[in-house]
């Protein structure tokens, strides 16, 4: 796409996956910062922490006691915000609405190595990862309460993080987030109008241009979204349109490793630190439909801006009116880009 407007005035851009508009102003993209610098933690952590919840052999908080895991380790979230006992209720009192939730919540340990993060850990070892979010998935998912399975990480304290070892969450549950509700209607009426999968159609879109690709493999893409909104947010996707990662080969498994492997460790490579983001997978729900429409992707939300300690801030115009961009998607692609390898 030759438009030069797009990196000199402000515009907003469309999420085809959510409907929702970014204001992207890459004219400020140069002013001088002087708010909050976050602490760089240089903390070297050990291979082995025996105060840790989540190492081998270790107490957990609750009294249990981990096994002394060898790679994977994954247990029920010992203060799991939803529960699979809790009654079923509805509330509709007038405008005041609610109802039931119950869910099924797990944390899931990447490598009993308390030193080491998905960025530094192998590809071999990630696929790891990889094929136990497959089986979770799997097994949540044929729970007939279970209608989506959300697979996240938050990483570094910046983002909430309680703990440094390496690790992620599953939270599933009988309804939609809100998210996904949204993604899952997007993508629904495309299907139904086109009869072809709409992330799939823009893949094909952006590997023509190649503006925002980072890296790609035979089977994975990973870019920065025309859309994006964190400054170096971005999105892996198979090329080829599937439902969800249980359709994934070990071949593919292997070649998503990779992309993980390869965004994660750039990431670390472009502020010298250990880059803090909460990513996530978004796939189809778990309902006993067809969900044909849907092409599973993993986001990654980094808050990062212009060094190791200047975040973005999700605050003002951002909480009232839309978010909010500087450096363009362009740009942001570029610089990634350069740093991997
Ligand atoms: P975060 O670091 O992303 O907050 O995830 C850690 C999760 O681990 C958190 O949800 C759980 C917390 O409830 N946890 C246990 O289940 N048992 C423990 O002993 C410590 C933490």
């Amino acid at each position: 796409m030759e438009n030069t407007n797009l990196q000199d005035y402000s515009h907003k851009r469309l999420n085809i996956l959510t409907g929702e508009w970014v204001l992207v102003s890459p004219h400020r993209a140069k002013r001088p910062w002087q708010g909050q610098n976050e602490e760089i933690s240089k903390e070297k952590r050990p291979s082995y922490d025996p105060t840790c919840y989540l190492c081998a052999s270790n107490t957990r908080a609750n009294g249990e006691v981990n096994p002394d895991y060898q790679d994977v380790f994954i247990f029920d979230n010992d203060f799991a915000a939803l529960q699979s006992d809790s009654p079923s209720f509805s509330v509709n009192d007038g405008l005041f609405k609610a109802q039931s939730e119950t869910g099924i919540c797990k944390v899931i340990c990447f490598s009993p190595d308390h030193s080491k993060s998905l960025a530094e850990m192998s590809v071999d070892e990630i696929q790891k990862v990889v094929v136990a979010w497959q089986n979770e998935y799997t097994i949540l998912g044929a729970n007939e309460n279970i209608n989506y399975v959300q697979i996240f990480e938050n990483k570094g304290a910046v983002m909430g993080c309680s703990n440094p070892h390496p690790h992620g969450q599953i939270w599933s549950q009988s309804t939609l987030p809100n998210e996904v509700e949204k993604k899952d209607n997007q993508q629904f009426n495309y299907f139904e109008k086109h009869q072809k999968s709409l992330l799939e159609t823009y893949l094909h879109q952006e590997l023509a241009t190649k503006e925002r690709i980072i890296f790609e493999n035979d089977d994975f893409v990973v870019l920065i979204p025309f859309w994006a909104v964190w400054p170096f947010e971005t999105m892996i996707a198979p090329k080829k349109s599937q439902k969800n990662i249980t359709e994934m080969s070990a071949e593919q498994a292997k070649n998503f490793a990779e992309a993980i492997s390869v965004i994660t460790s750039t990431y670390d490579k472009l502020f010298n630190t250990s880059f803090p983001y909460s990513s996530g997978i978004h796939q189809a729900p778990t309902n006993g439909l067809e969900n044909n429409h849907w092409h599973w992707h993993m986001s990654f939300y980094p808050p990062l801006l212009r060094s190791a300690t200047v975040k973005k801030f999700m605050v003002g115009y951002e909480m009232f009116g839309s978010p909010q961009r500087d450096i363009t998607a362009e740009i942001a692609a570029q610089r990634l880009r350069d740093l991997v390898g």
